[in-house]
This record gives C-alpha cells, sequence and structure tokens, in this order.
C-alpha cells in the first residue's frame, strides 16, 4: 500500500457514484433516494469530529433533462410494460433472448445506447472530486447494476486526487470486494458490512494511528497481495452510531426530485406526500431464505436502534424537515412484536403525524390483529408481504421461508381486508428446483389473493444473487442462465438480470417471462374490474381522481395516456388510503 498521507484532522468526502439506467428494463429510468448509507457513516463520523462532505452524483444530475428523457420513455412504453417494470419485475414486454445476449455481449462503444446516465457527468465528478481535496474518499456500492460505474468513479477520483485513500464499501462491495478490487487496481481498501466504525478506524489510520492489518473487516492491499483482516463484530445497538444528521444532504433536493415524479418507490401521490424519506430501524435478519442476500451486509442478528432512538428520528425528520411519508425499509420490521408495538404506540403518543409503507416487504408469520389496527392508526397506507411462493412445498424446501404457512398469510389478508389496509405481495417465480406446477400453484394463489382479498401481487423472476444460498445450487447443479456474473460494459442494469437468471428442464427465462406477462395482463383486467366498480361506488373520489388526471396532464404535459398510467399507480392501488384521504368516515 503507498505511503499515507498524514494530515490531522483528514478531510473525508462520501460519495454516491453515477449510474447508467438502461430504459428497456425496470426501473424506467433513473430512481433516487436519499443516500442513507452515506449519511449513516458521514453522521457517526461527525459525531466524532470530522469533517465530512456528502457527495451524491445523483442530486448533481440535470433534473430537467432527467424528467424529460423520462417523459420520452413513458411514450415508448406500453401498459403492460409499464406496470411490470413499475413493481420491479425482470424485463419488457418485447423480450427476446437473442437481444438480451448481443446487448450483454455489446461492444464498450455502444454502451450508453438506450441509457441514461444519471448524476454528474465524468467530467464534472473529476472537477468536484479534484475540489474537495479530500483525504479520504469513501464511495458507496449498493447494486451489482451500480458495479462498473462505480469502477469508473475510482479511477476518476484517484486520477483527481492522487495521493487521497480510497475506500469503497455497501451491500455489493461486499458481496464481491475481489471483483471489484481486481478491476480497480486505484482501490486501496474495501470496506465490509456495517461502515461507520470501519471509516473511523480507516481516518485514525490515516492521521498516523495504528495499522490498516489491526482495522478489522476490510481487505487492502499490499505488494500487490490483497490482505483480508479479521471479520468486524457487527454493531448490535445501533444507538451507539448516533443520530442521524440531514443537514448533510439537501434534502429539499430529494424533494424536488419527487415532485418530478423521479423517485424512489412507489407511493400513493395526495398533497405534500413527495416530502419522503426511506429510513430502517433495525439491520439483519434472523431468517434463511435461499434468494436473500440481506446477511452477507448485514448479518443474521436482528440489529435494532432503541424504540426511543427511532422515535426521535422520526420526531427530527417530521418537525424540522417537514417529512410527510416514511418508506421503513428494514430487513424484517416486524419480527420483534413487542418492539413493534412500542414503536406503533410511541407514534401515537407523541401524536407524529406522517403516513408511511413497507416498500422492502414484511415477514408475515407474525402478523396479527393488533399489529394491524396500530398500523393504520399511526398512518399505514401499504404493507408489502413477501409471500414469495403460492405453493407451500416450495416455500419449506425450495425457499426454506420456514416457519412461513400460506395459511397464516390467508388470515393476514383477511384481516387486513376487514381492517381495510392496502396490501402488496412479493411473489418470485424460476427457482431452480421449480417445476412448472410448482409455479402455476403461484400464479394462482396470487390471483386468488388479488380476488378475493385486494392483495395487489409484485411478481418477479428468481435471479441469483452471489452469496446465496440459492446462487451455490443453481451454479453447482448447472441452472444458471450465465455463470459469467458481470460485463465489462456499464449500464449493467440489463446485464445484472439475465446473467442471474435461472433455467431448468422445465423452464427457460423466455417461458418465465411469457409467464410473467400473461399473469400480469390477467391481474390488470381484474384490478380494472374492481376499479371501476369501486368509483361508481364512491363518486367523491371519483371526482378527486379525475381532477387528479386532468391536472397531470395539463401541468406536467405528459399527456392523457400517461397521466392514465399515473393515476393507476399513485392512486387506484391504494383504494382504502383513497377513502381515508377524501371521505370522512371515523369508521375508516
Ligand atoms: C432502500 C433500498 C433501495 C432503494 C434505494 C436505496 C438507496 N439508498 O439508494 C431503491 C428503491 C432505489 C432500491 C432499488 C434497488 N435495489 Co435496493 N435496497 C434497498 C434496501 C432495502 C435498504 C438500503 C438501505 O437504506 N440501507 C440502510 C443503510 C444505512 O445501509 P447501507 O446503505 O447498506 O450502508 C451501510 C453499509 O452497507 C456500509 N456502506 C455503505 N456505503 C459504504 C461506503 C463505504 C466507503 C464503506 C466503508 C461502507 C459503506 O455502511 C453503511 C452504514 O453501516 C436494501 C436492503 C439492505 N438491507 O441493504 C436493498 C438492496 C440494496 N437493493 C438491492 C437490489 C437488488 C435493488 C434493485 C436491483 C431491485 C430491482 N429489482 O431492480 C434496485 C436497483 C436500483 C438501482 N439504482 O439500480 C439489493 C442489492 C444486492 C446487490 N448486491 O446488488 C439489496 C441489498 C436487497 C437485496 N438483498 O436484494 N433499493
Ligand atoms: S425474511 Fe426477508 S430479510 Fe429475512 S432472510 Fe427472508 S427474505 Fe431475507
Amino acid at each position: 500500500m503507498k505511503k499515507i498521507n498524514i494530515s490531522n484532522p483528514p478531510k473525508v468526502l462520501l460519495l454516491r457514484p453515477p449510474q447508467l439506467f438502461y430504459y428497456s428494463t425496470w426501473p424506467v429510468g433513473p430512481r433516487l433516494s436519499v443516500p442513507t448509507g452515506l449519511l449513516a457513516i458521514g453522521s457517526y463520523l461527525e459525531m466524532m469530529g470530522i469533517k465530512v462532505e456528502i457527495y451524491d452524483s445523483f442530486i448533481k444530475s440535470k433534473r430537467d433533462k432527467a424528467k424529460k428523457e423520462n417523459k420520452e420513455v413513458l411514450k415508448s412504453s406500453n401498459f403492460i410494460n409499464r406496470w411490470i417494470k413499475q413493481f420491479e419485475s425482470t424485463s419488457s414486454n418485447s423480450f427476446k433472448l437473442s437481444e438480451w445476449v448481443s446487448w450483454i455481449n455489446r461492444p464498450s462503444t455502444d454502451m450508453s445506447k438506450n441509457t441514461h446516465h444519471f448524476g454528474s457527468d465524468w467530467k464534472t465528478l473529476e472537477k468536484d472530486i479534484c475540489d474537495s481535496k479530500a483525504d479520504i474518499i469513501g464511495i458507496t456500492n449498493l447494486f451489482r447494476e451500480n458495479t462498473e460505474e462505480t469502477i469508473k468513479t475510482i479511477k476518476i477520483a484517484r486520477k483527481a486526487l492522487p495521493n487521497s485513500v480510497i475506500v469503497v464499501g455497501g451491500p455489493n462491495a461486499t458481496a464481491m470486494p475481489e471483483y471489484i478490487l481486481e478491476r480497480a487496481p486505484e482501490l486501496d481498501i474495501v470496506g465490509l458490512g456495517d461502515g461507520e466504525k470501519t471509516m473511523m478506524a480507516i481516518v485514525k489510520w490515516n492521521q498516523g494511528k495504528g495499522s490498516l492489518k489491526d482495522i478489522k473487516g476490510i481487505i487492502y492491499r499490499e505488494d500487490n497481495k490483497l490482505i483480508h483482516t479479521p471479520a468486524r463484530e457487527w454493531v448490535t445497538q445501533l444507538d451507539e452510531l448516533g443520530n442521524l444528521n440531514y443537514n448533510l444532504i439537501q434534502l429539499e433536493n430529494y424533494f424536488q426530485y419527487e415532485r418530478s415524479g423521479i423517485m424512489a418507490r412507489n407511493k400513493f401521490e395526495y398533497n405534500n406526500a413527495e416530502k419522503s424519506v426511506s429510513l430502517i430501524t433495525s439491520r439483519g435478519c434472523p431468517y434463511k431464505c435461499s434468494f436473500c442476500s440481506i446477511h452477507i451486509h448485514a448479518g443474521r442478528k436482528f440489529r435494532r436502534y432503541s424504540v426511543h432512538h427511532t422515535l426521535n428520528h422520526l420526531e427530527d425528520l417530521v418537525n424540522n424537515y417537514g417529512v410527510k411519508h416514511i418508506h421503513f425499509e428494514d430487513d424484517n420490521l416486524t419480527l420483534d412484536k413487542d418492539r413493534f408495538m412500542e414503536l406503533m404506540n410511541g407514534i401515537l403518543k407523541r401524536n407524529l403525524k406522517f403516513t408511511w409503507d413497507t416498500p422492502n416487504g414484511v415477514f408475515a408469520n407474525n402478523i396479527d390483529k393488533d399489529m394491524l389496527n396500530l398500523m393504520k392508526k399511526t398512518g399505514c397506507i401499504y404493507l408489502i408481504i413477501g409471500v414469495e411462493s403460492g405453493d407451500q412445498w416450495v416455500l419449506d424446501n425450495i425457499i426454506y421461508k420456514q416457519p412461513l404457512t400460506l395459511e397464516h398469510v390467508n388470515r393476514v389478508f383477511k384481516l387486513a381486508k376487514e381492517l381495510k389496509i392496502d396490501i402488496r405481495a412479493f411473489y418470485i417465480i424460476g427457482f431452480p428446483r421449480e417445476t412448472l406446477q410448482n409455479i402455476q400453484s403461484t400464479l394462482k394463489y396470487a390471483i386468488n389473493a388479488l380476488r378475493k382479498y385486494d392483495i395487489i401481487p409484485q411478481l418477479a423472476i428468481a435471479r441469483a444473487d452471489p452469496g446465496t444460498d440459492m446462487y451455490s445450487e443453481a451454479k453447482r447443479d448447472g441452472k444458471l442462465f450465465s455463470t459469467n456474473i458481470m460485463s465489462s460494459n456499464e449500464g449493467s442494469h440489463m446485464d445484472y438480470f439475465i446473467r442471474n437468471m435461472i433455467t431448468n428442464e422445465h423452464f427457460t427465462p423466455e417461458l418465465l417471462e411469457k409467464l410473467s406477462i400473461k399473469f400480469h395482463r390477467s391481474t390488470i383486467f381484474i384490478i380494472g374490474y374492481k376499479t371501476i366498480l369501486y368509483h361508481l361506488k364512491n363518486p367523491k373520489i371519483a371526482y378527486a381522481n379525475i381532477k387528479f388526471l386532468f391536472r397531470i396532464a395539463l401541468i406536467e404535459k405528459i399527456g392523457i395516456y400517461n397521466s392514465i398510467i399515473r393515476l393507476f399507480f399513485s392512486r387506484l392501488f391504494f383504494p382504502h388510503a383513497m377513502k381515508r384521504e377524501y371521505i370522512y368516515d371515523p369508521k375508516l
């Protein structure tokens, strides 16, 4: 490793790289949310007396350009396509395997074709990094889709500040550190798992205190060799990491993007709801679902902020930043029922007024009537339940989602309908040992749940993340469509999906796509029918929605067709929430 630049105290730049989004797959254009990981590290370092700057390339992009390009994409997408893409499913209506393969193998000169570069352009990024004069640059890499741009950012950072220490961390960097270190010889260190204490230890080392080999949970370079230090203990009491300091970022910038339709999560659009923030109240999950990669960077222990700390966090957002909506992104928010109930009661006691949802999904097995009741009282707009399969055998023997039973899921669905809470469910098809019959059971289950309990399905096609049990199984048994995880091209969103898709003697990726499209068509008809009935029964809401439609069409100039689609995703999927918003009825 090169000689360290002893500077007292060092200046730390925390950076989210730009990303290329491919327009034919989900998401339809860029997605933007608060950089929670960098915020957590930045706030901790600041608490320890270190000067930090957070540079989020995403909000440095040209919003109007992003908005315009987004509109272009919307125009070229048909409804089913949008419906599939909206909910993070795999691909496009015109899925052709041969086209995908040629996309993956495209020459690097083609790499910006059909893509949108979201974030500062490369030249500006280099200049901004140079101007920061940082001693340590911490780059976040959450998604495999963002790997190539992360590598390019490392190279640019090295050019801009040759003597800085460059560190990369985050869920994807933790899942494939060697790959990134090999592809980017300019990178000094990868931090694995939680980043707060690791970054602080790196800062101290940069000040000349201690040596790298004593910093737990990192991989660094020495004499052209990669040195792995012992694993860092998970932080179990998250309160010790301090409060998030939202002044390190400008929340208003994120709200503005949300207003223009570039957001992280699909949500119920009501007045001011764009003032939304994603946050977590805990990290990690003890379960072992075969497709899940959470344990790699967050561990199998459920680690929590205290309820008191979480309530202060929420209060800060609501009272000091005018936040109206919260996305709880925990890995397993409802795992500890007592803690969850205490949190909900605390929100009521402190009279915190905001709405919330759980777009990352919750585990159904301990959800009961008391919990649902409190959720509704505290402003829950919708819950997503991770059902994953409508076939109990698959749940028990392929996903190992024990102790989840479909019987219990049905109970939760029924209760939610009685209590008038909007619910969605995650389903996955295409596991390595699944048969067509198993897949059909899931599709049938999802349709029945929609018909009977109004559960909106979010169907995805399985893709195997390296580090998961499903990946090892599929790789061992030769069931991965492609074993080459990454291409060296940018815009790897699409590559990522296809490379990790599964194929076996019962199905090909193409067949799964066909089944998915057929499924989405049926669901649209059912939802459409229910929506018409709903509006006939609720003329006040019908009137409000027509007004919304024209306002969007006229003010945002996205045309009537796109306005209908927007209406669908941002309102019609929330029938109970709409009633609460537009019709005052104490029983609702
Ligand atoms: C919220 C969320 C999103 C949000 C945005 C998140 C954001 N901040 O930008 C949205 C909706 C946009 C999103 C989208 C997707 N997501 Co997502 N998302 C999450 C989720 C649920 C929570 C992330 C979070 O806020 N964590 C809380 C913060 C505090 O933790 P953190 O960011 O991990 O940071 C900590 C450490 O990782 C580390 N760290 C982070 N950065 C750095 C930097 C340095 C230098 C160091 C040392 C350490 C470090 O320190 C931090 C503090 O301890 C995670 C699940 C999870 N548990 O991570 C999935 C997750 C990150 N998403 C995932 C995926 C797959 C996706 C999608 C591909 C889904 C899809 N079907 O398309 C898209 C990709 C979008 C894109 N841009 O291309 C995967 C990534 C797996 C991988 N290896 O690629 C995860 C891990 C979930 C999973 N297991 O499937 N997602
Ligand atoms: S319950 Fe959710 S977070 Fe936990 S292992 Fe399963 S999918 Fe992952």
